[in-house]
């Protein structure tokens, strides 16, 4: 039996790949961390089905002691200071836990078993400001403390790649959501709202930052399919995965306003809108949703992973925003 270990188990995308390793029969250990209240919700399913190990990917001793007992095959770094606004207020600690914690457990792998294959979560936002599409040669230029970190430990993996030899890759992934998404994130902030607003529940507008950001969103159960190909191919390579449709804020809103009824208009471009039916303004701009550098469009050419892996996202936008709806509605009524 494969034996995986995944940092960032109980973060969104690492519920969902435990949920695939688990179904394609691997022992799934994970790396929670220690905090004053339990945050096990999104792998309490599970809870039972795999082993968790306290950890932190600031601390390089407690990571190598953690490779040392498990013996993995396979590390899934996905742990990661996550949210690019919040990396400008926390760039130092961003950095220690996305870039240098990458290079612990490089290192780690390294020195114990050059032997354990290595997948790295990179992002689109790797590519700032390099227009779209962005495929996996498209030049980086990023535009935050997160993906700068996320850019040093890019280069590391592949650098480890050429190196040692080591089987470690890139996923380049760009945006994915899905119910289990993190409530600070534009998608799940919306859907929300949507839903308590549905339910009566809110008198107080949606607060919103730059509307004209254009992203490419994927469901994140598409992009765990993606991750185990890339990790299971004859030898290893970085991959861009990603609808390739890009949308705006602005389109986010009104598909959810159209899945919860509402007769809804924007009454400015730059994102006041107003419920028809009421002429209440249900939607506002608010200065502290918006980031001291933006980044602009990201829409994934997707072409590479198509063509090597065969993979290809199943489900529709629509289909994953109106699941995460009805999933917040059903939240909201217990
Ligand atoms: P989440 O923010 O939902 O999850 C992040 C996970 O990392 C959580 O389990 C969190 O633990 C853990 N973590 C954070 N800091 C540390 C640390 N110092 N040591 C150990 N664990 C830590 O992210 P996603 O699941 O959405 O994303 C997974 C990975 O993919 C991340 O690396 C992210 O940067 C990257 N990525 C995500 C994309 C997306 O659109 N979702 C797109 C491209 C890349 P805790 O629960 O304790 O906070
Ligand atoms: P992003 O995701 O920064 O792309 O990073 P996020 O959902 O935070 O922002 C997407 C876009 O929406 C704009 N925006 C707002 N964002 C948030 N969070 N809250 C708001 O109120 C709001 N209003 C407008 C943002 O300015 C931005 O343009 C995500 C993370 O999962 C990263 O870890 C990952 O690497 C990238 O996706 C790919």
């Amino acid at each position: 039996m494969p034996v995986a270990l995944i940092t960032g188990i109980s973060g969104q995308t690492g519920s969902y790949l435990a949920e695939l390793l688990l179904q394609e029969g691997y022992e799934v250990h994970g790396v929670i961390r220690r905090s004053s209240i339990i945050k096990t919700d999104r792998i309490d399913h599970i809870f039972d089905k795999v082993t968790l190990h306290y950890g932190d990917l600031t601390d390089g001793m407690n990571l190598m002691n953690l490779v040392q007992k498990v013996q993995p095959d396979e590390i899934y770094n996905m742990a990661a200071q996550s949210h690019v606004q919040v990396s400008f207020e926390t760039p130092e600690y961003t950095a220690n836990a996305d870039a240098l914690g990458t290079l612990r457990l490089l290192e780690i792998i390294r020195n114990i078993n050059p032997k354990i294959k290595f997948y790295q979560a990179s992002t689109s936002e790797l590519y700032g400001d390099s227009p779209p599409q962005q495929r996996e040669d498209t030049e980086f230029r990023p535009r935050s403390p997160y993906a700068a970190a996320k850019l040093y430990a890019y280069w590391l993996t592949r650098n480890y790649r050429e190196a040692y030899g080591l089987y470690a890759v890139n996923g380049i992934l760009f945006n994915h959501e899905g119910p289990r998404r993190g409530e600070t994130f534009v998608t799940r902030k919306v859907t929300m709202w949507a839903a308590r607003y549905k339910l009566g529940l809110t008198d107080t507008p949606l607060q919103i930052g730059n509307v004209h950001a254009v992203r490419d969103w994927t469901d994140a159960r598409d992009m765990v399919v993606g991750i185990y190909f890339m990790m299971h191919k004859d030898q290893p390579d970085d991959f861009v995965l990603g609808s390739a449709k890009g949308r705006t804020i602005l389109e986010l809103i009104d598909c959810c306003m159209d899945y919860i009824g509402v007769d809804f208009e924007w009454k400015d471009a730059e994102g006041i809108g107003v419920d028809k039916s009421t002429g209440k303004v249900i939607v506002e701009v608010n200065e502290k949703y918006k980031r001291p550098l933006e980044v602009n469009s990201l829409i994934a050419d997707n072409t590479k992973a198509r063509q090597v892996l065969g993979w290809k996202p199943r489900i529709s936008f629509e289909q994953m925003i109106k699941e995460m709806i009805d999933n917040d509605v059903l939240s909201f009524s217990k």
